[in-house]
């Protein structure tokens, strides 16, 4: 049984290796923290993708307890992980779960990202709470999206509502709240095809999917995560704006974290956008799709 510190650690290893292998050497070599070696610091704060905000906050507070306490003073590891923690203190939000009615969580972003596997875990989760779930395979433009979720209903034993390839997605929306609620489902995890957020007719068509099942179910959806790829880096931060310009994004999910030294970037997204990070991506088993911790977070990220 791993402890979520410890998943949280494997998974952010890549990012936690560089930039603590760094800060080490630098203090190491530099235990004055002089100018150039401040400099050095922020390069590789930079590096990880924690932003400029964050890592003038850490270098800030590094240089204020140095200049208070001295060498003695100066944890600057200890000082990171705290400021990371602080800055990520509103970042934790559960999934939403309206009491005695179906709560639908719609998966939206650009292909790729995680969209299906999500959906797929998350109803995992769910269940394993002991709450039943649905999933809809709205991502109807490629005949292997449909198979692709069916196989992973089957696989987490999800029962899961498709039509074929090709139809209309706000129809499987449709019936796909039909049937949640004939099912009395605590949740419908919905699919979405994966779409550029710069393709205005795709964003209208993701309007519609939601349209249609506000109609027959008012207030859904009643989630609306955007799937992030960690590794992409910044460039997450216009999809987000985006996306959340055509479709009130409730949170974000951030996948893909186990495969980037650039881990940090979730940090810098959830300061420029102010979203709640509602899970985070450490691995392709549906074990490593987590709730998001500021706490098990920072301290992944520093920690020796
Ligand atoms: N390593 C890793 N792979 C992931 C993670 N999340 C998703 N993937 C993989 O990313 C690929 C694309 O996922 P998919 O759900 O099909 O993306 P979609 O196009 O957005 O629906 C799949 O091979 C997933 O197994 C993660 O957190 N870590
Ligand atoms: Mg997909």
């Amino acid at each position: 049984m791993f402890s979520l510190f410890q998943k949280f650690k494997e998974g952010l290893a890549k990012t936690k290796s560089t930039l603590v292998h760094e800060i080490k050497r630098i203090v190491t070599l530099s235990p004055k923290l002089s100018g150039a070696s401040l400099e050095e610091i922020e390069m590789a704060l930079l590096a990880a993708d924690l932003g400029t905000g964050m890592t003038d906050q850490i270098c800030r507070e590094a240089r204020k307890a140095y200049e208070t306490q001295g060498r003695a003073g100066l944890d600057f590891l200890e000082i990171a992980r705290r400021e990371v923690e602080k800055s990520l203190a509103n970042a934790e939000s559960p999934l939403i779960k309206l009491p005695g009615a179906v709560t639908v969580v719609s998966m939206v972003g650009v292909n790729g990202t995680g969209k299906t596997t999500t959906a797929a875990k998350l109803a995992h989760r769910v269940q394993s709470e002991g709450l039943s779930a649905i999933l809809a395979a709205c991502d109807t433009f490629r005949a292997a999206a449909i198979d692709q979720l069916k196989l992973w209903g089957q696989r987490v034993n999800v029962p899961v509502v498709a039509s074929e390839y090709g139809a209309d997605p706000a129809s499987v929306a449709h019936d796909a709240v039909v049937a949640a609620q004939g099912r009395k489902a605590d949740y419908l995890f919905v699919d979405t095809a994966g779409r550029l957020h710069t393709k205005h007719n795709l964003m209208l068509e993701l309007m519609k999917v939601h349209r249609v099942m506000d109609k027959k179910l008012p207030g859904a959806p009643h989630e609306t995560l955007l799937v992030l790829d960690g590794s992409t880096g910044m460039n997450a931060l216009n999809q987000a704006k985006e996306f959340n310009k055509a479709v009130k994004l409730t949170g974000l999910v951030i996948t893909k974290l186990d495969g980037t030294s650039k881990g940090g970037m979730v940090v810098a997204i959830h300061r420029e956008l102010g979203l709640p990070i509602k899970f985070i991506g450490l691995g392709e088993s549906p074990e490593d799709l987590q709730p998001f911790s500021a706490k098990e977070f920072a301290a992944a990220l520093f920690s020796e």
